[in-house]
């Protein structure tokens, strides 16, 4: 089978595509695009060979004209898959309907805990002894979409938003570049209930017990 191509949407650091970069997956990166031009992801791209452009949302008058561009610039690269990587811009209904089951998102949080920004800080507030992180389908109601494969950690003693981050983010590192795998070598499809289903995955059978230890 032919390799698929990946388009990646970021706004930032870049972490997460590098480690979709690392994967070395069965898929070319037609370009990774930014709504900020001071992403260091761009860079990471760019010394990579790989395309990088921005398309500025603040160039544009509202969420539909920005998704607009985005759109015609995506289309450039005729991706099989978009997947956002850290990418801070809610997308209109019409953005996702014309990447409707090819469009995949990874969320700091075990969804559909801790919807939307600051996921860290209000995981710390709830009290939960164990987070993590999602890979998930897009559709147009914001972090709701159908769930490929989530990581959970445990909340330690002492923690503050940045090393409850970093602990999550060491597991989107690895979810994220497997999902995508998955992906690119057809083994995902949406069940009769809309659920994600990976065909010849395993699945674990131990659960992660988290009190909180006294020290
Ligand atoms: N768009 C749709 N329609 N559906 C989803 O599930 C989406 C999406 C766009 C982005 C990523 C998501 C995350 O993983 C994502 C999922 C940004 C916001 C947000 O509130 C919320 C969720 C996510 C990304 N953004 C502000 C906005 O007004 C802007 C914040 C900023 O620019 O810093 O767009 O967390
Ligand atoms: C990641 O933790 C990602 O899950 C999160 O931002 C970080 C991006 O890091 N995404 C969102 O919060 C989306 N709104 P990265 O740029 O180093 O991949």
């Amino acid at each position: 089978m032919a390799d698929k191509t990946l388009v990646i949407l970021i706004s930032g650091r870049g972490s997460n595509l590098e480690a979709i970069l690392a994967a070395r997956l069965p898929a070319r990166i037609g370009a990774v695009i930014s709504n900020n031009p001071g992403a260091r992801g761009l860079a990471i791209a760019r010394s990579r060979g790989i395309t990088a452009a921005v398309v500025d949302h603040r160039a544009y008058p509202d969420r539909a004209a920005f998704d607009a561009a985005l759109a015609a610039e995506i289309a450039l690269y005729r991706p099989d898959l978009v997947a956002l990587a850290g990418f801070t811009r809610i997308l209109t209904d019409g953005f996702v309907g014309r990447y409707r089951g090819r469009l995949l998102n990874v969320h700091p949080s075990l969804l559909p805990a801790f919807p939307g920004l600051d996921t860290h800080r209000r995981a710390l507030e709830a009290g939960v002894r164990i987070h993590g992180c999602t890979v998930h389908f897009v559709t147009p109601a914001v972090d709701s979409g159908p769930i490929v494969v989530q990581a959970a950690v445990p909340v330690l003693p002492g923690d503050t938003g940045k090393a409850l981050a970093n602990r999550v983010l060491r597991e989107e590192h690895r979810i994220y570049p497997q999902a995508i795998r998955w992906f690119c070598e057809g083994r995902l499809r949406l069940d009769a209930g809309g659920r994600v289903v990976v065909k010849a995955a395993r699945s674990p059978k131990t659960a992660l017990l988290s009190p909180a230890a006294e020290r």
